[in-house]
């Protein structure tokens, strides 16, 4: 394969569509804007975090501040390689789609290949909290990496419409068994380990803004294409900042102040012993 991309049937070196793609969003104040207001709060939840997590000694409070630290360090990373062209591409959408035929749209592919990075660590952090089995972390993990993968393969797809939407609805099965493990597993889970109370805080916040990212796909260029690049952007940006950066706080917060509540991890593989006085 020649290292070359395909813009209006004719051959454009990969690095020009690259230029041109951060040309474009630099261009657009509405969309520019979506994105350095992220890099921006990342930077400062990550230092935040640190700052935040200084006294942890408890290891299952380390692992889950370690864990939700991830969340503003892979968006920085992730909103950057947006900014920069380097995950944004000009696709050329396939008949049937109500941009066919027209000027390429902008897709922000980057977004869905980094989710695959944070939305695992968001993930894992709610499994902590809630001692729930290794098993069924490791599950509700790979379906979510899974929804992630193919919501790419959906937003990338130019041979086939039908196709651009059988991804979407693999990806939304995937979702649905991410779901179902945070509706009706994980809370028993957590009332075992006496974390009930900021575990459905935060399990409410994540089912209510992870239902909006499918909603913004299917109403944006890359789906039903009824809104513009600029307001579906700016629409993944804010529920980032709830999803991450408000998430990742309140959590940290709660550890923080809880460390003596937080069961630690088990020694040796038994059960953890119990405080010798
Ligand atoms: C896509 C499109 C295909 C169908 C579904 C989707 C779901 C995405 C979700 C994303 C959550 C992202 C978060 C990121 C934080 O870093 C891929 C949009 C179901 C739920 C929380």
């Amino acid at each position: 394969m020649s290292a070359a991309g395909v813009l209006d049937g004719a051959a454009v070196p990969l690095q020009q569509t690259q230029a041109d793609a951060a040309t474009e969003i630099a261009s657009n104040a509405l969309l520019a804007s979506s994105l350095w207001v992220n890099v921006a709060l990342a930077g400062l939840s990550a230092l935040l975090f640190v700052y935040m997590g200084r006294n942890i000694t408890n290891r299952r409070a380390k692992a889950i501040w370690g864990a939700t630290l991830m969340i503003p360090l892979v968006s920085i990373s992730s909103y950057l390689g947006l900014l920069s062209g380097l995950t944004v591409s000009f696709i050329q959408m396939p008949a049937g789609h109500a941009l066919a035929g027209g000027e390429p749209i902008l897709s922000q592919w980057g977004r869905y290949l980094t989710w695959a990075l944070s939305t695992p660590m968001i993930l894992l952090a709610l499994g902590l909290l809630a001692d729930v089995d290794i098993g069924s972390i490791f599950t509700v993990i790979a379906a979510d990496i899974g929804m992630c993968i193919t919501g790419l393969a959906a937003a990338l797809i130019t041979s086939s419409y039908g196709l651009r939407w059988a991804f979407y609805f693999v990806s939304c099965a995937f979702f649905v068994a991410v779901l179902y493990a945070l509706v009706a597993q994980w809370p028993d889970a957590a009332a075992d380990a006496g974390t009930s109370e900021i575990f459905g805080t935060l399990r409410g916040l994540t089912i209510v803004l992870w239902l909006g990212y499918p909603i913004i796909w299917a109403v944006a260029p890359e789906g039903l294409a009824l809104i513009p690049v600029g307001i579906s952007s700016w629409g993944y940006s804010a529920l980032d900042v709830f999803a991450k950066y408000i998430f990742a706080f309140l959590l940290i917060r709660w550890v923080t102040n809880n460390q003596s509540s937080i069961r630690d991890f088990a020694i040796g593989g038994g059960a953890a012993a119990p405080a010798d006085d």
